[in-house]
């Protein structure tokens, strides 16, 4: 019997199969939860329809979430497809390319409004659309979020700054919604190399310092991240709501950086 046998999960941040919506996919599917899958552009439909398939879903739908039509319409398709749904997976975060490299002072006002819109917005936006689906004993939602939001993360700039929002917008969610029985959490993963990682300069030797300073001493994937997640999303975490979970190898808890590696 899976922990999340009967419920109905609707994921938006598949872009390819080292996306960590998808090691998400694949634990609430192990546990047994029916699956839905967003997208966000027409290049990407080729991608996440394939994987979509292979844990057995069939609603695969774009939305763009920098448009309120795209969510709109989402939602209403998944409506259709699925009356009610139990559980909102939220993986999605995008900043201007020139906006992770230099210095944080330099982001212009275009750059922060893009990072805040598609980042952090957009899991207000989502939630709300997907309350009148959530069944009557309530629903669950999960992003996803990074230790830059806490501390400064040299590079991750203005995505630091939208994920200390993300952080805070999760907890006015789940301080509006917790007497309707809905919780929402945050997993914050440690350094994964997925599509978003890519083409970041120094991500190797950033991935192979933060195992080197972790207590467990290597890094995370996205079974880890989807472990946890699956956790979060079921009803063993009933009374969780307004939480950030770490999922870091305990990289967080340390105060000074002293093995390099072991
Ligand atoms: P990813 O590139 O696989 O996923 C990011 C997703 O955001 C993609 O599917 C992309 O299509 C989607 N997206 C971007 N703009 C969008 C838009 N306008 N509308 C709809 N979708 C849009 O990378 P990932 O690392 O799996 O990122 C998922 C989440 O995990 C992000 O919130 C990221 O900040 C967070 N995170 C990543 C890491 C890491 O090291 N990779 C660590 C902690 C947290
Ligand atoms: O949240 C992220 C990455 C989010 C991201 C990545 C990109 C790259 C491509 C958002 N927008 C874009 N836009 C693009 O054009 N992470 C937690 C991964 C990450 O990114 C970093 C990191 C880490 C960790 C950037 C600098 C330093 C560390």
């Amino acid at each position: 019997m899976g922990s999340l046998d009967g419920k109905t999960a609707l994921v938006f941040g598949v872009a390819n199969d080292h996306s960590i919506s998808w090691g998400i996919a694949q634990a609430l599917a192990r546990e047994g939860a029916k699956l839905g899958f967003s997208y966000a552009g027409p290049n990407l439909e080729k991608r996440v329809r394939p994987l979509a398939e292979s844990l057995g879903a069939t609603f695969v739908e774009q939305c763009d979430v920098g448009s309120d039509a795209e969510v709109a319409q989402v939602f209403a398709r998944a409506k259709e497809a699925f009356g009610t749904f139990d559980i909102l997976v939220h993986g999605i975060a995008f900043a201007s390319r020139e906006d992770l490299a230099g210095r944080f002072v330099d982001t212009s006002r275009e750059g922060f409004l893009l990072a805040h819109n598609i980042s952090v917005y957009s899991l207000v936006a989502l939630t709300r659309a997907a309350l009148p689906l959530f069944p009557a004993g309530g629903g669950a939602v999960l992003t996803l979020t990074y230790y830059g939001a806490e501390k400064v993360v040299p590079k991750y700039n203005v995505m630091g700054v939208a994920k200390a929002s993300l952080e805070a917008t999760m907890r006015y969610l789940a301080s509006d919604l917790g007497p309707q029985g809905v919780r929402v959490n945050a997993v914050s993963a440690g350094p994964i190399r997925t599509l978003a990682a890519s083409g970041i300069s120094g991500f190797r030797d950033y991935q192979r310092s933060f195992a080197g300073a972790a207590p467990l001493r290597r890094n995370v994937t996205i079974e880890d991240v989807g472990n946890a997640a699956a956790f979060l999303c079921s009803d063993a975490a009933r009374a969780i709501t307004g939480e950030v979970v770490y999922v870091d190898s305990g990289y967080n808890i340390m105060g000074m950086q002293t093995a390099e590696e072991s």
